[in-house]
């Protein structure tokens, strides 16, 4: 059984506001993490997977950590999946990831907006970034669709200049400042954004769902089908396929056998867009 449980205030905290903040959560693996991601960017840069970073604007690498034999095992770290069960249950689904290099600000959004799966982001960013300098903002209690406060959040804040007076870094919210090793997780509609980061913030995500019921199969390949931005054939990469253990791969495998559809899809997306997706 896995020793690290969510406690039942953390998990009370995360369905009222929205996120919840693991600081040193992965101090023991974040030099070595860190390490894999630059090889990631050492590929792309010598345009393995389509882009340059040039400073100016974002790259993006999905999937990330499925390239990678070792950050593929982020998905078997007892921390991790304590975490990611907890909230969306033992056999919750893995929905890929994203590596990033940010450059800017990046707006309030919402990741999706889902009445029926909890969708929920891990993030990890490389660099120590603070309020003024890049790191994650969430807007608590943003995510509760429904909600008269987060529906009118939604249907404002892409103009909170127009509606509220105020330029998207003075709108009220929590800074989650954090350093290389802290883990940062929020529900997918949460607000969030980030404000007066470097031109190379180094950052990646995994995201991950409760599984699908059969019911609601075709939303689950209509998200899916996302991923062919990113001219992405399969719902993961190699590595996290071939080196998954029966364990992890219960985790995979509603979206493997509903990613049919993905690289027709990508194939579209490859000759129609000059590089793939920069988020
Ligand atoms: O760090 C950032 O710039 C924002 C991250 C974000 O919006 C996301 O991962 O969805």
């Amino acid at each position: 059984m896995n020793p690290f449980r969510l406690t039942p205030e953390q998990l009370a905290f995360f369905h009222t506001f929205g996120f919840l903040a693991f600081p040193g959560l992965l101090d023991d693996r974040i030099g070595r993490i860190t390490e894999e991601f630059e090889v990631l960017w050492a590929l792309q840069n010598g345009g393995h997977f389509g882009q340059v970073h040039d400073g100016k604007r974002r790259s993006c690498i999905a999937p990330c950590i499925d390239r990678s034999v070792y950050l593929s095992t982020l998905l078997d770290d007892p921390r991790l999946v304590g975490i990611a069960s907890g909230i969306l249950g033992e056999n919750f689904n893995y929905m890929g990831s994203d590596g990033n290099l940010y450059a800017g600000d990046t707006p309030w959004h919402s990741d999706g907006w889902h009445r029926d799966q909890i969708h929920l982001k891990l993030a990890f960013y490389l660099d120590p970034v603070a309020r003024d300098t890049g790191c994650l903002r969430v807007i608590p209690g943003s995510h509760k669709i429904g909600d008269h406060f987060a529906d009118s959040l939604q249907r404002e804040i892409h103009e909170c200049e127009k509606n509220w007076g105020l330029h998207g870094r003075d709108v009220p919210c929590v800074a989650l400042e954090t350093k290389p090793g802290d883990v940062v997780v929020f529900n997918h509609n949460t607000k969030h954004c980030a404000f007066g980061g470097s031109a190379r913030r180094r950052m990646f995500t995994m995201n991950c769902c409760q599984r699908y019921p059969e019911s609601r199969l075709q939303d689950l390949r209509d998200y899916l089908a996302g991923g062919a931005r990113f001219w992405v054939e399969r719902a993961y990469g190699e590595a996290m396929i071939s080196t998954a253990s029966p364990a992890r791969m219960i985790h995979l495998e509603q979206n493997l056998a509903n990613d049919g559809h993905l690289k027709a899809l990508a194939d579209k997306a490859r000759r129609e867009m000059p590089e793939p997706s920069r988020g």
